[in-house]
């Protein structure tokens, strides 16, 4: 195998950064300009062979994509047995093996790791692969499978997926044939596993009016085509327009439209002309994100981001747990990053009485967190995030005896929900069925559900400092512990502002800082912003 990896790794000289600097495994994996990729992708393809092979030859996931990110961006990340982020203790060697200067040291490192972990090399081992869109795609998939064949690891390429497909695949390839069997292995599995479960929690319910949906130019347009001809349309009138379709056209990728550019912008897509009062979300380049939002007849625009997801999953959820009499059984909680709009929190807190919990930025921090509740709602406000179901909670829904009807149409929409919500990722096909779903019952258009609370006026401000690496936080990042008396001085501004919050952080995709500060106005929040971004400029290049 040595040879073969020495061999091999010629055609793959790894690009210095230059300055000192180093890759590293990021909140999203190995994320660049998508010509510096092709060496990283085929050490990450080291990397998940040791992985399998670690996890008792267990099936692991590789995903090429940049999500959100302009076209000429490209990414790498790996993804678990069980359909999870990869293990947190494990992006060190990742960084190791990719920081490898020489095919020597490439080769030694890789027997380090393998040693210190006493890994089996003979064991079989598989990956399977998706990708996104971009033209950069497939250069990088054959570098990847140039350290799969090296390797003798069963590698089997889907080609184009979103990234929670390829999550959902690895899952079901990893349970096949067992009790607790995922699904189907096929991208056709997926399709059929949602289609049924979303007709199943509709239980009946009707859908109102037309959903246009922006797929970001993306790999949720073709693959949301797929889901929506699976669909049986008598058993659900599901009417959905699909835009920003455009897949064959590179540059267009995210580009004007997109989950992430609506919710930065805080406005809808350039193109098309919204429809006045029309309902219409947004996926993002990898379809993992998703935004609702409607544009009244006066062209005022608003939005329904990852924390009112989370806030009406909570709302429906709580009332189909009460429904179903197992209130008292089953804990549900909810995960949210400091982003997340104080409104939101107090609501969740005060009014729907559940509890919820601040974690650091990054899907694999929520994703743990929401994990040690029965049903652990997560989401950012920028889109991403899911509802899991624990293992108690699904058999408490599948054991409980209904004592009335409504009580077992409780049970079987919790039971259905439990299908829909994809257990291993945020989805944005998953989740905005669950919002269709829960819409559907509520008899809701989007304005009554933004009426639920009133969003505090909050601003989000980019910072280019000197070196981002100064600052270190705590607190789930509300607090700055470093550079020594930058916090002082923001709670100093935060506390002359009413209803005020604002922290700030460094960036983990990009070489800045973030600021984020709410108030009781727009004004107030813009000014505080501005203050505290000061004082983060005047630390971040001292
Ligand atoms: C990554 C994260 C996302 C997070 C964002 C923050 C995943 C899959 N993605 O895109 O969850 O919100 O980074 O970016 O974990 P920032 O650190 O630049 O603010
Ligand atoms: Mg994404």
């Amino acid at each position: 195998m040595e040879a073969a990896i020495l061999a091999t790794s010629q055609n793959y000289p790894i690009v210095p950064l230059g300055g000192g600097q180093a890759y590293t495994y990021g909140t999203a994996g190995f994320r660049m300009k998508a010509e510096l990729l092709a060496p990283i992708c085929f050490r990450v393809g080291l990397l998940a062979f040791l992985r399998s092979a670690f996890m008792n030859s267990q099936t692991i996931g590789v995903m090429v994509t940049a999500s959100h990110n302009p076209a000429p961006d490209n990414g790498v990340k790996i993804v678990d047995p069980m359909g999870e982020m990869l293990e947190q203790d494990w992006e060190k060697y990742a960084t190791a093996l990719v920081n490898a200067a020489t095919d020597q040291e490439l080769v030694k490192i890789f027997n380090r790791i393998a040693s210190e972990l006493k890994i089996n090399l003979k064991l079989p081992t598989k990956v399977i692969c998706g990708r996104d869109t971009r033209p950069s795609g497939p250069k990088l998939v054959a570098a990847l499978t140039d350290a799969l064949a090296a390797t003798n690891t069963e590698f089997i390429n889907y080609g184009w997926l979103t990234t929670p497909q390829l999550h959902y695949l690895v899952r079901a390839t990893n349970t096949e044939g067992n009790p607790l069997s995922y699904g189907k292995v096929s991208e056709d599995g997926y399709y059929e596993k949602l289609a049924d479960a979303f007709i199943r929690a509709m239980n009946g319910r009707k859908i109102n009016g037309t959903l246009t949906v922006d797929c970001a130019n993306g790999i949720g347009a073709p693959k949301l085509i797929k889901f929506l001809k699976s669909l049986p349309q008598d058993k659900v009138n599901f009417i959905v327009k699909v835009v920003n379709d455009n897949v064959v056209k590179p540059d267009v990728l995210n580009l004007n439209c997109g989950a992430d550019f609506v919710k930065t912008k805080q406005r809808a897509p350039l193109s098309p002309e919204p429809v006045p009062s029309g309902r219409s979300c947004s996926f993002d380049g990898d379809a993992d994100r998703l935004i609702y939002y409607w544009t009244d007849a006066e062209k005022r625009f608003s939005m329904l981001d990852g924390d009112r997801i989370s806030s009406l999953a909570a709302l429906f959820l709580g009332n189909l747990v009460e429904g179903a009499g197992l209130k008292d059984e089953l804990r549900i909680g909810v995960v949210q990053t400091a982003y997340a709009n104080g409104a939101s929190t107090a609501y969740i807190s005060q009014h729907l009485k559940l509890p919820v919990i601040c974690t650091p930025t990054g899907v694999k921090h929520l994703h743990h967190v929401a994990q040690n509740f029965d049903i652990g709602i997560y989401f950012e406000a920028n889109g991403h995030g899911t509802v899991l179901f624990s293992p108690d909670a699904l058999s408490a829904l599948k054991t409980t005896a209904p004592q009335s009807p409504a009580q077992k149409d409780c049970l079987d929409i919790l039971l259905a929900l439990s299908d829909l919500i994809n257990q291993t990722v945020g989805d944005a096909i998953s989740d905005m069925l669950l919002v269709e779903v829960i819409l559907a019952h509520k008899g809701w258009t989007l304005s009554d559900w933004a009426m639920t609370y009133m969003d505090l006026p909050n601003r989000l401000v980019r910072i280019e400092v000197g070196d981002k690496d100064l600052f270190k936080t705590t607190d789930a990042e509300r607090r700055l512990s470093r550079p020594q008396g930058a916090q002082d001085e923001i709670d100093n501004e935060v506390k002359k502002f009413k209803n005020a919050r604002s922290f700030a952080r460094a960036s983990g995709t990009e070489n800045a800082c973030r600021v984020y500060a709410e108030a009781a106005t727009w004004s107030e929040a813009n000014e505080l912003a501005e203050r505290v971004a000061r004082i983060i400029e005047r630390y971040g290049n001292q």
